[in-house]
């Protein structure tokens, strides 16, 4: 069986922000505003479809995809940039791979306990985020 990602998370914590959002790109008021956000996850997983809605009061972003189907991916309303992403398991991690013209662009969601957590990667700057189930 795999692990399932299906909930309502609530962000608790997040580390380097800044960073992922400065290797993106973002700029200074954007940043400000971003940083202060509590973003809530709302996951749906069936077999081998996600979808993934993350909602805050400034931005909101909606993502769905199959494990292992490249699609395209806009990043709309957050640093616009297309790029080509597939998300793959790792034992039970979640990776996604966002190619484009950053180097090194992705994200990995696992659980631990009742948290999930999301890591950011842009570059050579990591952020890792922590959300509580609701
Ligand atoms: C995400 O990817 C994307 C959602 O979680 C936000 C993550 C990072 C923000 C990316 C770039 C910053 C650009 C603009 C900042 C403005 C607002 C921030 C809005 C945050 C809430 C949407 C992983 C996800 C899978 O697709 O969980």
């Amino acid at each position: 069986m795999p692990v399932d990602f299906s909930g309502t998370w609530n962000l608790t914590s997040s580390d380097n922000f800044e960073g992922y959002m400065l290797a993106l790109g973002i700029d200074f008021a954007t940043r400000k505003i971003a940083k202060i956000l509590k973003p809530q996850k709302v996951i749906e997983q069936e077999g081998n479809s996600f979808s993934i809605q993350t909602t805050s009061t400034f931005r909101s972003y909606f993502v769905q995809f199959k494990i292992g189907e490249e699609f395209e991916e806009d990043n709309k309303g957050l640093d616009h940039r297309k790029c080509k992403s597939i998300v793959t398991w790792d034992n039970d991690k979640l990776v996604c791979v966002q190619t484009g013209d950053k180097k090194n662009r992705g994200w990995t969601h696992w659980i631990e306990g009742d948290q999930l957590y999301l890591e950011l990667r842009c570059e050579d700057q990591v952020c890792t985020q922590v959300y509580k189930r609701a």
